[in-house]
């Protein structure tokens, strides 16, 4: 039986799962799953790709205790960071995480030398502080002019296991600087960082075959034989890939794990003024798909006030206490920059309650709720933005990721924006990998060919909209606190 390996790796976790295709339907089986997160260094944060790499390396030899001698393979991690590489193939530094402080203020000094809008008309990417073309450009200039090739952290691990050094497309266009209309690096993004275009290596496109694990590493460390097939390798389109939708009516997503990233597949970047001023952005997806879409800030709230709290609770735990608190008694503008990276997520939830004179969260519960009314209220405001900007009217919500497990999120969600939620699968985005491998060997037709094939194999959860008592009053309490508060990531 032929075996198709994922690794995916997310900003809070990463997993090997392999995966069979039998009579149309898809089987997954989850072989190795791991923790991920940032750790603070001399005042900057940053990943331990190294340990990814072991992980990567320990899943690989499960699969091979697991008797998968040969299969093919696809990597996907969370976007925007990169890695600097010497002549050698060694990494010159350590990696940046995202959320690290050092870009909060680059996006205002980038552009007094180029505008935003040229850079939206550009590249359709959205301004997030943290994108790679705000990185680099307060990166170190010694470091990156002695950098031979600059990797995304994924074609890194691909890298890493093969030796061939690639670029791939939809993690490349996160860094903001692939023009959508030569679907090549910007020169004139690329000059204003003092960057050589052979700095990066070729573009790749999902689908594409990479090459096998180098006969060292399986000798070493007792691996399968393994050909690496370029994914759609950020996770985010990788998880829309692994959409359960059959393509054919105006569906939206959420792709709910650490962000919720809320938008629409489509064929063309809408990258107009309007788009930019909603902060909508053009990501590439995997066969000439855009990902338009919104960043919310997500399960990354809920995962840090878990861990303040010494990670007692579950999150399906937090979901139940929530469920039986007073619905929307306090709500935060979630995609506020003070909840992006602050010292306590808990304390910063509270400051905001108590300046807007709501009742103070104090306990797990009501603090998990919450984040869950306020993100279901974040939503709200996304999908209509969305209708507005794409003049489409969305008649199916698809959430996908960890985020699907949560009945309560999904039912506000439902019924916030008075739509029909299918929540799941939640291991959307390793099976969106495993799409492309497929579609890759020929073993499916197309994206909605797979599509079909993920609605067979993985039920959905279905949740229909209900009447919210006092949606008007909650409305203007929610209109009030962002006219009181401007500014957003
Ligand atoms: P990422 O890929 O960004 O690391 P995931 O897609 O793995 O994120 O989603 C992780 C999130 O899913 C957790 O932060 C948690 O909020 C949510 N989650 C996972 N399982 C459950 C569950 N059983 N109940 C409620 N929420 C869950
Ligand atoms: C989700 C994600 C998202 C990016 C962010 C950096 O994991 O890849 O799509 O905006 O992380």
């Amino acid at each position: 039986m032929d075996n198709y390996l994922a690794v995916d790796i997310g900003a809070s976790s990463g997993r090997l799962v392999s995966a069979t295709l039998q009579g149309g339907q898809l089987h997954l089986e989850e072989l190795h799953r791991f923790g991920n997160s940032f750790t603070e260094r001399d005042g900057h944060d940053y990943w331990n790709v190294d340990d990814l790499f072991d992980e990567i390396i320990k899943g690989l030899q499960k699969a091979k205790q697991k008797g998968i001698r040969s299969c093919t393979l696809g990597i996907d991690t969370w976007a925007v960071d990169y890695v600097l590489l010497d002549q050698e193939g060694r990494r010159i530094h350590d990696i940046y995480a995202y959320r690290d402080a050092r870009t909060l203020h680059a996006p205002e000094k980038l552009h007094r030398l180029i505008s935003r809008e040229d850079v939206y008309e550009k590249t359709g990417i959205q301004e997030l502080n943290f994108n790679t073309l705000y990185q680099l450009f307060v990166h170190d200039r010694e470091q990156l002019a002695q950098a031979d090739k600059i990797l995304m952290v994924p074609d890194y691990l691909y890298y890493r296991l093969t030796g061939i050094m690639m670029n791939e497309t939809t993690n490349a266009s996160t860094m903001q600087l692939l023009n959508v209309n030569t679907r090549e690096l910007d020169e004139e993004l690329l000059s204003l960082l003092q960057l050589r275009r052979n700095q990066f290596a070729e573009l790749s496109e999902p689908g594409q075959t990479l090459g096998a694990i180098l006969p060292e590493l399986v000798q070493q460390y007792d691996l399968p034989d393994c050909q690496l097939i370029v994914v759609p390798t950020h996770d985010t389109a990788s998880a829309v890939a692994g959409v359960p939708s059959k393509r054919e009516e105006s569906w939206a997503y959420i792709s709910s794990g650490t962000w919720s990233l809320l938008g629409m597949e489509r064929s063309q970047a809408l990258n107009t003024k309007a788009a930019m001023q909603a902060n909508y952005t053009n990501e590439w997806g995997a066969y000439g798909t855009y990902r338009f879409l919104k960043n919310i800030m997500g399960l990354w709230m809920i995962q840090e006030v878990r861990r303040e709290g010494g990670s007692a609770l579950s999150f399906a735990e937090l979901a139940q206490l929530a469920s039986a608190e007073t619905p929307f008694a306090s709500i935060v503008l979630c995609n506020l920059p003070a909840f992006l990276n602050p010292d306590s997520m808990t304390l910063e939830i509270q400051r905001f309650c108590e300046e807007t004179g709501q009742p103070i969260p104090r306990t797990p519960g009501s603090l998990a709720r919450c984040i869950f009314d306020s993100l279901a209220l974040s939503y709200r405001d996304a999908l209509y933005e969305l209708q507005r900007l794409t003049d489409e009217t969305i008649t199916r919500l698809h959430i996908v990721g960890g985020g699907a497990n949560n009945e309560l999120l999904c039912q506000l969600t439902a019924d916030l924006l008075g739509i029909e939620v299918h929540a799941g699968p939640s291991e959307s985005t390793a099976i969106g990998n495993i799409v492309v491998q497929l579609i890759s060997i020929g073993a499916l037709d197309d994206l909605q060919a797979a599509g079909s094939v993920i609605a067979q194999s993985f039920p959905t959860q279905l949740y229909q909209p209900r009447t919210v008592g006092g949606i008007e009053g909650l409305l203007d309490r929610w209109e009030s606190l962002k006219k009181q508060t401007a500014s957003s990531i």
